[in-house]
């Protein structure tokens, strides 16, 4: 409970990517010819998170068993606190989502944009990261 006050407090006073005060344990799925993916964890740990990187070749499997749909198909795949978060998502993305905890499967960042957290190239537009749910495909947050 303290954790999730926490968090929620880190919600409120960051518009920059808030520190975990206590971040939970991580798994991230990926190719293991992928460099973003590492690109991706290294900058998610400087920001707090406690990341374990798992190599893979049966990333579609992964997705299938979390019900990440093909439309919403990201860069690589984190199991966290209950939730799946797909690609290169911000990492304050991340903590509103399990500072908030909405009854959804999760959180992606379709593809690879340019510029995300993790990736090269510069930003050309906002981030729409999107929710992972059974129902109607729906914003989680713009960055
Ligand atoms: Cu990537």
């Amino acid at each position: 409970m303290l954790r999730n006050l926490l968090l929620a407090l880190a919600v409120l006073v960051g518009a920059h990517a808030p520190v975990l005060a206590e971040p939970p344990a991580a798994t991230m799925y990926v190719n293991p010819q992928c460099g973003c993916c590492q690109g991706h964890a290294a900058y998610l740990r400087q920001n707090g998170f406690n990341i374990t990187v798992k190599e893979t070749h049966d990333m579609s499997l992964i997705r299938r068993q979390q019900g990440v749909p093909g439309k919403l198909v990201g860069c690589h795949i984190m199991l966290i606190d209950g939730y799946v978060v797909e690609g290169h998502v911000p990492a304050s993305a991340i903590t509103k989502l399990l500072a908030e905890r909405p009854k959804i499967k999760g959180i992606s960042l379709p593809g690879m944009p340019e510029g995300s957290p993790g990736m090269t190239g510069v930003k050309v537009e906002p981030f729409k990261i999107m929710e992972i749910s059974d129902g109607e495909l729906k914003v989680f947050a713009t960055e």
